[in-house]
């Protein structure tokens, strides 16, 4: 590793070509990973595809869209001056405001001459000869790193279903997952909303506000619980900031690394009664802590009917249409095995008279036709189509790139099965290639922010720790990968959530085989066995002494 001179290698890193890690993404990710990386004196550089930093927070910027873990806690927590200083100005922020602290953390720790932006890697190949990796961006730039860590999130790599005649449309077109900059105005237009996941639940409200008419598209109707958003208060605040040092430390260790009250009994435990009242007490509470209401609702198909019975009962009394309230109702998979959502308004938007539901369960889009969207023979003429279909979730970001490990394997092709790490932190074959919260990791069950903070830390000390020792080639074993990858799926299949055809299951890419992509052990659990790991030497992991550069 070039680390001489490291009180020097600060102004030296933004130009070099050669560096110790290059970081791909500039979310919060990538944002930490520099603040980190940098303090220990590596030269640190990073690629962004983006023109602003933020990840997900620059590209989702469509109507309605915000964080559905509370702020408070959906926050960074390695740095008590900047969790005392910011200020949240709701319980549950909104895309303009975690883009401005996403912003506003680039500034403070001073990260922005590390990173170019509007540079997508495009190709990653390691050299064995010198054990480093040569990345190409966009720019036509390339970087030779010891290290590279690919921060570049679970769900960034959108995807529009290819229906037919989609070029034909004559009107305008959105992905949720890449939202233009300007304002968007809908207002006098019929609008289609293609989806009805989390960003479509969250849009859909604040689009009918404006359009002259708008008809959501549903194939699969989503369990959402109310968010009960509303402003900051000075109470709520100053308790969360003078507990902050405790709160987030037993973040760390919690299921998926929110706080929030877990009734730690099974739901058959409680007499229909006292369920009822325990699921309403909830559902007034709002957000996702309804899912803690009791502990086996991911385990056990009897008690989780009974949460979802009672979501359902509630959208048969806000949506006073009964066909469509019977529509918009899940009744085929388990409550909380496709993300649960959260919204303000969702299902009250079904009442507005310019709020239609096609529901395109059994029979399909057929077409997308200049004029708007055909189903079921039946043209519905739109101005404006928005796809809130989501994302290739958790591996897109990383098989999109060639990435190109030992003896010439590509990574698409070695996770063409599904993808295979050890601790979704490393993948055998691609010495010194990480990732952060990948495939294998809590990652999508978690607070993402405790979970990115958690393999940043942990690849930081790993790196520390090979400078001390001399060591500059990091790799898990096969067979560490193979053990890995079998609990992943064993703890996956202990629960109800394979029953579902989500994203987490790779059910929504056509082609996509159908592995359970997070770990679901907990976060808490996760932890340990990450420190374990490293207590242990780097168990499951061969390193070695870093190879001479070739000339
Ligand atoms: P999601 O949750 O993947 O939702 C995508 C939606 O689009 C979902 O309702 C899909 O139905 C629907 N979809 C996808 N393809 C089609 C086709 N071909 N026809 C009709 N409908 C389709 O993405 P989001 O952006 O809402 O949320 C992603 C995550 O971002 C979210 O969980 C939060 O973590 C933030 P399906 O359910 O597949 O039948």
């Amino acid at each position: 590793m070039p680390l001489d001179n490291q009180s020097d290698n600060r102004s030296s890193a933004t130009q070099a070509k050669e560096i110790d890690v290059l970081v791909v993404g500039a979310g919060f990710a990538g944002l930490y990973l520099l603040h980190r990386l940098s303090k220990l004196g590596l030269a640190v550089r990073a690629f962004e595809a983006g023109g602003g930093v933020g990840g997900t927070w620059y590209w989702n910027r469509y109507p309605g869209a915000r964080c559905d873990v509370e702020s408070m806690q959906y926050s960074f927590g390695f740095s008590e001056e900047l969790q005392q200083n910011w200020q949240w100005s709701e319980l549950f922020s909104a895309q303009p405001e975690i883009l401005s602290y996403a912003n506003h953390v680039a500034d403070r720790f001073d990260l922005r001459r590390f990173i170019t932006l509007n540079a997508r890697v495009n190709t990653a190949i390691f050299d064995e000869a010198s054990a480093r990796w040569r990345v190409h961006s966009s720019t036509g730039e390339t970087v030779v790193a010891c290290y590279v860590v690919m921060a570049t999130g679970c769900l960034s790599t959108g995807r529009v279903p290819d229906f037919p005649g989609i070029e034909t449309f004559e009107g305008r077109t959105f992905h949720t997952g890449e939202w233009p900059h300007e304002p968007v105005d809908f207002a006098g237009r019929r609008v289609a909303v293609i989806g009805t996941g989390s960003s479509a639940i969250q849009a859909i409200p604040v689009i009918a506000e404006q359009a002259a008419h708008v008809t959501v598209f549903q194939r699969t109707p989503n369990y959402s619980i109310p968010s009960r958003n509303g402003p900051m208060t000075c109470e709520y605040e100053t308790e969360w900031k003078t507990e902050y040092a405790v709160r987030r430390e037993t973040a760390r260790h919690t299921r998926n690394g929110i706080l929030y009250d877990l009734n730690d009994k099974s739901a058959l435990d409680d007499t229909p009664e006292q369920r009822e009242r325990t699921y309403a007490e909830r559902w007034q509470k709002g957000g996702v802590r309804f899912m803690a209401a009791y502990n086996d609702l991911a385990l056990n198909q009897a008690s989780n009917d009974t949460a979802a019975d009672f979501v359902r009962a509630r959208i048969r009394e806000i949506v006073k249409d009964w066909a469509v309230a019977e529509l918009l109702c899940p009744k085929d998979y388990p409550i909380g095995t496709k993300r649960i959502c959260v919204d303000t308004n969702f299902f009250a938007a079904f009442n507005r008279p310019n709020v239609g539901l096609v529901d395109v369960r059994n029979e399909a889009i057929q077409a997308i036709t200049p004029a708007g969207v055909r189903q079921g023979g039946r043209d519905y003429a739109v101005d404006d189509i928005v796809f809130a279909t989501g994302f290739d979730a958790m591996t897109g970001a990383l098989t999109r790139v060639d990435i190109c490990g030992r003896n010439g394997q590509i990574l698409a092709a070695k996770w063409e099965a599904g993808p295979r790490t050890y601790l979704g932190l490393m993948t055998a074959g691609f010495p010194n290639l990480f990732m952060i919260t990948g495939p294998g990791s809590p990652s999508v069950l978690s607070n993402m922010i405790v979970s990115i903070e958690q393999h940043v830390d942990w690849i930081a000390d790993c790196l520390a720790e090979m400078r001390k020792r001399d060591l500059g080639c990091i790799e898990p074993t096969a067979e560490a990968e193979e053990a890995w990858v079998a609990h992943v799926n064993e703890v996956a299949h202990r629960t109800l959530y394979p029953k579902a055809a989500s994203w987490y299951m790779g059910a929504n890419i056509p082609g996509k085989p159908r592995v359970f992509l997070p770990y679901i052990g907990g976060v808490g659990a996760y932890r340990q066995k990450c420190d374990d790991v490293a207590a242990n030497g780097y168990e499951g992991f061969v390193m070695a002494p870093a190879v001479t550069m070739a000339k």
